[in-house]
């Protein structure tokens, strides 16, 4: 797989095709970030965004974890010290999660947020932009009602930690576009560069395929779950024989997740994947990319219920370090 493949595989979206292509032609030194609100421990939806910046560092780029400590404190998730606290614990996470250490790097966004020359260009960002535009970049990433002051100082905050982390790619899930394509509007006004970025796709709710799984709502999957948590959410996963089930009958469109959850987060990770079946039922079956397994599930050689045995092992193997690090 070369660089550009590798970068690319499983985005839902890049902006644009040709800065990324510019970036693979000569990945060496080239710097990427994600941000993440420090919340809890690690779940699947960190996980999504974790598996390309490991794609990056494969790929030659060098990475930025922002523990985005004033971005959640603004985002109402708590006193500003526990949200500290669980930065720390994040960190830990990551590095069992598979980053590779000795090539990331990871800030607090209160190590440089809160410094003099960032405030006054934030305020100049404020000056260049609308409040309703700010609003709408916030719309996937906030939940509550009424909008605060602080949601419109966020996506302003998030435009501007491009240019003072000084990375040449943004990677963020597709609800982080919106802020990523006010941050290619607003940040040359301030003699900054429009930046690149690169959004993951959204993964289906496990249990009914509609929607987008969250952390706050529905059944999601953490470094906490045992081995049993894992196979019970697992088992009881939505998983029709296709990969494009029909739309609800109110018309709501529906995903397969076990699906998305294969071709997101394990075959990323796994060279092939093994499906355990007792002899009399054929015995196993391997697999060595996703379009193969995604084949046998549409043919019915592979039954729903064999196919969700092997992703709780392989998601069982994905979490297992992170669940010792977490017990130490
Ligand atoms: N908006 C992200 C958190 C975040 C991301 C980046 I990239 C930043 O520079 C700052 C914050 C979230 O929804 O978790």
């Amino acid at each position: 797989m070369d660089a550009y493949e590798r970068i690319t595989r499983n985005a839902a979206e890049v902006v644009t095709e040709e800065e990324i292509e510019a970036l693979a032609d000569d990945p060496d030194g080239k710097r990427a970030y994600v941000g993440y609100e420090p919340s809890g421990v690690l779940h699947i939806g960190h996980m999504l965004t974790a598996n390309k910046l490991i794609d990056l560092q494969e790929a030659g780029f060098e990475v930025t974890v922002l523990l985005a400590d004033v971005h959640a404190y603004l985002n109402d998730k708590g006193s500003f010290e526990d949200i500290r606290h669980t930065a720390e614990r994040m960190r830990d996470q990551f590095i069992a999660y598979g980053l590779d250490e000795s090539n990331t790097q990871f800030v607090l966004g209160s190590d440089f947020q809160l410094d003099d020359d960032y405030t006054l260009d934030l305020h100049s960002l404020e000056l260049e932009t609308t409040l309703a535009r700010a609003e709408r970049a916030m719309a996937e990433i906030t939940s509550g009602d009424s909008v605060k002051v602080s949601q419109a100082v966020y996506p302003l905050m998030q435009a501007l930690d491009i240019p003072y982390l000084g990375v040449d790619l943004a990677v963020g899930g597709m609800e982080q576009r919106k802020v990523h394509m006010l941050a290619r509007d607003v940040l040359p006004s301030i003699d900054r560069e429009p930046p690149t970025s690169l959004h993951t796709p959204l993964i289906a709710d496990l249990g009914t395929g509609r929607g987008k799984m969250s952390s706050s709502t529905g059944v999601t999957i953490s470094m906490e779950d045992s081995r049993d948590d894992i196979e019970s959410k697992v088992n009881d996963a939505y998983c029709p024989p296709t990969a494009d089930p029909e739309p609800t009958d109110d018309g709501e469109a529906r995903e397969n997740p076990v699906l998305q959850v294969f071709e997101y987060h394990v075959f990323p990770r796994f060279d092939t994947v093994v499906v355990e079946r007792p002899e009399e039922y054929g015995g196993d079956l391997e697999y060595d990319s996703y379009d193969a397994l995604e084949a046998e599930l549409e043919s019915g050689e592979l039954h729903p219920a064999d196919a969700k045995g092997a992703l709780a092992e392989y998601l069982d193997r994905l979490i297992a370090p992170g669940r010792e690090q977490l017990a130490e």
